[in-house]
């Protein structure tokens, strides 16, 4: 596998089927099991109402940062890997779904290939990846705007705090 310096990335996690706290920490534990890749910081675990398609259930979200040596579309499969295994199903676009990792931020790079758009395209427009990157990364620059500047800048009703200990995905 494709490897070299090791560059902090962030990554957003979510789910609203199944167990996602579940899936989400044993996602967050497989990355940090790696040689590659060691899993940093994570925000506290949020609730937060269902964004895009609304009439589904509410979902549990995460922000986590990794330091990973593996290049953005590796990080990537890695990601779609985890997302297998716990057999989500891609139904229907913005639908539900047992666990989605997306790749926030990779360093500081853009990134426009067929299969890979970072930083991701609508992390700046949804409060449920703003709200716990902003416990992780405030001052993270993406699209000109700190992480905190853009979630002032947004619709954050209903969000809530889950579970407040940042330990979360260890112990579950
Ligand atoms: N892809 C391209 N760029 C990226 C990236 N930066 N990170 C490609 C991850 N994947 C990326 O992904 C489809 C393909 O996008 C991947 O195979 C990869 O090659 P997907 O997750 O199945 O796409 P999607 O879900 O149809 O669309 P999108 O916009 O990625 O949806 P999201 O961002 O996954 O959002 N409401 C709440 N409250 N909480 C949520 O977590 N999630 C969604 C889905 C909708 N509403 C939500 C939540
Ligand atoms: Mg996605």
């Amino acid at each position: 596998m494709a490897s070299g310096p090791v560059v902090r990335a962030a990554l957003g996690l979510g789910g609203n089927i199944g167990e996602p706290v579940a899936a989400m920490a044993r996602a967050l534990q497989a990355l940090d099991a790696r040689a590659d890749t060691t899993v940093t910081a994570v925000s506290r675990l949020y609730r937060t109402p269902p964004w895009g398609k609304t009439d589904q259930a509410w979902f549990f979200n995460a922000c986590a940062l990794v330091e990973t040596a593996l290049q953005p579309e590796a990080l990537l499969d890695v990601g779609l890997d985890i997302e297998r295994s716990m057999k989500r199903e891609r139904i229907e676009r913005w639908g539900p779904r047992t666990i989605d990792i997306d790749v926030l931020l990779w360093g500081d790079a853009s990134i426009a290939s067929e299969r890979l758009t970072v930083p991701h395209p609508r992390m700046t427009d949804r409060a449920f990846v703003l709200k716990p990157l902003a416990d992780i990364l405030p001052d993270g620059v993406t699209g000109g705007r700190t992480v905190a500047t853009w979630l002032a800048a947004v619709d954050r009703a209903g969000i809530e705090i889950a579970d407040p200990d940042s330990g979360w995905w260890r112990r579950a």
